[in-house]
Order: C-alpha cells, then structure tokens, then sequence
C-alpha cells in the first residue's frame, strides 16, 4: 500500500448558476462531510478553504491509502461522489483529475508559469490541438507560434530554435516524441549558436494522435503501423547535445522545471511521459463536461 494524493474538483452545473452565498453554503457542507468521512477512516482530506463562489466548483485534495494509482483515483471519484450526493449536488458536469499527467494539462499550467513576453510554439499532432482546446485567453502577454505547413511533425525543433534565435523572449516549444525524434538533430542549432529553448517534450511513446482517429478501429495491427512506439530513452541526445533533460512525474515538478529552463537560459527539455490510451479517456471526459457545462447554460 502507498500514499496517493488526488485532487478531485467537480463542476456542478445547477451551482453554477447559483447565488454566490449558495455556493458558499454548499461548498461549507461538503466540507463537513468530507471531513465525516474521512473521520471514518477511509480518506485523508483536505479541502481548501474558500472555493464556494467558483462557477459551482466543489472539489477537494484526497490522501488515498492504496496499492496503485489508478486504484487511488477511483477511491477518492467514488469519495468525492458520494459526498456530492450527499449535499444535495447528485449531478456534476465533471470531475478534474488533477493528480494525472493529463496531456491537456501541459497548457494552463505553462499559463501559469511563463513570465510575461514569452513565446510558445506549438508542434503539429496533439499539441496544436491541445494548444486550441485548453490554452484560455490570457491577461499578460504570450504569443502563440505555430508551423502548421502541411501538418508535418518534421522540423519542429527548428523551427522552434529559429524562433529563440529572434531573441525576442524566453520560447518554449511543446513538441510529441516522435516529433522530437524526428528532428533531434536540429537540436545542434543550440549549441552552436548558444540558443536558449524549453522543451516541453510529451512522451506517449507513440502517436498519440491516431488513438483519437478512426484508424483504432479499422487499422490491423495498430501499433506497429500507427501507434509506433520507439520506446526511446532521450536523455542520451539532449545532453549529447549540452542540454539538461528533467523527466517530471508531476505539476509542481513540471512547473518548476518550466521555470528553471526559462529562468538560466541555454537548452532544457522537460520529459512529462503520458499514457496514449488514457490520454483519450481523459480528452473524452473534459470535452463531455464542457458540452454538458454548456447545456446546462443554454437550458438554465
Ligand atoms: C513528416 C510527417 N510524417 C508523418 C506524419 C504523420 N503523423 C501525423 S501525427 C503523427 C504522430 C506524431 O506523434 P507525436 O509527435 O509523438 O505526437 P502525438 O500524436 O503523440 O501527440 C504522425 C506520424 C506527419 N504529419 N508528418
Ligand atoms: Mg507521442
């Protein structure tokens, strides 16, 4: 058995909606009974302190005692349902699982983090997508680069190194596996030209994107044709090339290595490995608690 920490939020919709003093109220009775819950034994919780007046977000940080991860997430979903039910909040659009290296994640994180000024470069296949779905529109400013060209995942580092090669604010390329590996070698640009870039590399191992496509279904066999993993270990030519590679397991990890690589300058990649198949779950479900979020809207 291991210590799991999750953290659940789940949006209610007919809360949203609600008054603000109705949130609070609700959001105060949930804590109550997290807290009776975990007094029973099951679940360490904590639940911070103000969260009621959010749009209908209900959510709370579960200490979950258990033989793996996933077993852990489903303890604390099931812990933090049944408490929604118990205050009286039985539906809700969904449930963030923000504890998972969830794909679409990577984006509102470096929000988050970037200083003002800096670029983003999105490579082609899910970035760019997830760039589109999960970057919202920000206060400070942060320019947002593509090469879209004809989709390709080829030359993404490059492009990436030619824009640091501008000087015009710290760039940050977040870029999938086989896209890296298809353009590691562009990676010399930086050192022979001392560029500053951080990698943001997403390591699925594979084609994440084609889990999303009909090819799934009708591409026998899947793996060696699309999902092609190459089960590579890139730490060997980021530091062949003088960079620093950080694998990271989780979000405070991931922004303060961001951070770092931002911050000294030179060439950081920053490894976030996922899971291709769970990648689609977790797609799934935010995108089906977006439209139910919406419906909600439209028919209150
Ligand atoms: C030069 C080139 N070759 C092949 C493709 C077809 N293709 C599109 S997405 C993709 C997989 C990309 O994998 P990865 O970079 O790891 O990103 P992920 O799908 O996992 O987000 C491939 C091979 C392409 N777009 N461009
Ligand atoms: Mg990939």
């Amino acid at each position: 058995m291991r210590e799991y920490v999750v953290e659940l939020e789940a949006v209610v919709p007919s809360l949203a909606t609600a008054s603000v003093e109705e949130q609070e109220r609700r959001a105060d009775t949930l804590l109550d009974t997290l807290e009776a819950m975990a007094e029973e034994g099951a679940y360490g919780i904590e639940v911070p302190a103000a969260f009621g007046g959010l749009g209908g977000r209900l959510g709370g940080r579960f200490y979950v005692k258990a033989a793996e991860a996933n077993t852990a997430l489903e303890l604390g979903m099931s812990a933090l349902r049944e408490a929604l039910s118990k205050v009286g909040c039985p539906e809700f659009a969904w449930l963030r699982v923000m504890a998972e290296p969830f794909e679409g994640r990577v984006f509102p994180e470096l929000a988050a983090c970037l200083p003002p000024g800096a670029v983003l470069v999105a490579g082609n296949s899910m970035p760019v997508r997830d760039l589109d779905s999960f970057l919202a529109p920000q206060d400070g400013p942060l320019r947002c680069l593509a090469n879209r060209g004809a989709s390709g995942i080829d030359g993404v580092v490059s492009t990436a190194l030619g824009v640091a090669a501008a000087r015009v604010g710290p760039v940050v390329l977040v870029i999938g596996d086989l896209s890296f590996y298809h353009d590691q070698n562009g990676l010399l640009a930086a050192r022979l030209h001392q560029l500053s870039l951080t990698v943001v590399l997403v390591n699925n191992d594979g084609g994440g994107i084609f889990h999303f496509l009909p090819h799934l279904r009708h591409a026998e066999p899947f793996e060696p044709l699309f999902g092609t993993p190459t089960g590579l270990e890139f730490r060997h030519v980021v530091e062949m090339y003088g960079g620093r590679f950080v694998p990271v397991a989780g979000w405070e990890e991931f922004r303060s290595a961001v951070r770092r690589g931002v911050q000294e300058g030179g060439l950081h990649v920053v490894e976030l490995r996922t899971d291709r198949r769970r990648n689609v779950e977790l797609h799934r479900q935010v995108w089906e608690a977006v439209a139910q979020a919406v419906r909600g809207r439209v028919q209150g």
